[in-house]
């Protein structure tokens, strides 16, 4: 029993492979046929109910583009969850993955950090290049669970969440509680909970002359 906690998720994998069209799809329940490569990183969130336990996911949809992944570390660095996606009708980015876990475990992830693998548009079967068993052993040889979705028809897309939600560590994440609680203890002590701003320029700015 965890009560209402938030867990840092983060989506990771090549670029087209369909990230943003789950996490759209996760936090939204739709689904763009056009949508365009993620710049830096975009922001999600949205409630996942297990039983009695109330999850907020707060993920980070990567770009897969080449160009932006170095940022990558930024947005998985204490990430409770990882979830590195492919397309089933792409190999090379099935290929990729290795590469991706490669920079998530170097970056030095916690023991308890839940591993997903994800093949994406399940709904191109004829387009097909991944089997099934492949991916399976790769998953199994990595440590993480695997899941075939659509980020189009929304097959498994829910799924995953709820599969992770069911496996969660016990005090995985930020519990509500903890957090009112520290909110508290600081108005207490006199720490306020917003950040002091800098006046440092104050006089400085707006002369004339
Ligand atoms: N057929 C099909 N197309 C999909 C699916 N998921 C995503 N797409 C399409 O694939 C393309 C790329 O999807 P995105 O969600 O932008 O891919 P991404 O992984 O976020 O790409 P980057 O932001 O560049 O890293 C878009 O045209 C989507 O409409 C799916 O499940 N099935
Ligand atoms: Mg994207």
């Amino acid at each position: 029993m965890m009560g209402k906690v938030k867990i840092k998720t983060v989506l990771l994998g090549d670029s087209g492979v369909g990230k943003t069209s789950i996490a759209v799809r996760l936090a939204r329940d739709v689904f763009n046929d056009r949508a365009q490569p993620t710049v830096g990183a975009a922001f999600f969130t949205f409630v996942v109910e297990n039983g009695e336990d109330s999850i907020q996911f707060e993920m980070w949809d990567t770009a897969g583009q080449e160009r932006y992944r170095s940022l990558a570390p930024m947005y998985y660095r204490g990430a409770e969850v990882v979830v590195l996606v492919f397309a089933l009708s792409d190999k090379q980015s099935f290929e990729a993955g290795e590469r991706w876990l490669q920079d998530v475990r170097q970056s030095g992830l916690g023991p308890t950090c839940t591993l997903v693998l994800v093949g994406n548009k399940a709904d191109l079967e004829s387009e097909r290049q991944v089997s099934t068993a492949d991916a399976e052993a790769f998953a199994a040889e990595q440590g993480m669970m695997y899941i075939e979705t659509s980020a189009k028809t929304a097959h498994n897309v829910k799924e995953i969440m709820q599969n992770v939600a069911e496996r969660l560590p016990e005090g995985a994440g930020v519990r509500e509680e903890d957090a009112q609680a520290k909110r508290a203890a600081d108005r207490k002590a006199g720490r306020g909970g917003t950040v002091a701003v800098d006046d440092s320029s104050k006089g400085k700015s707006g002369g004339c002359c």
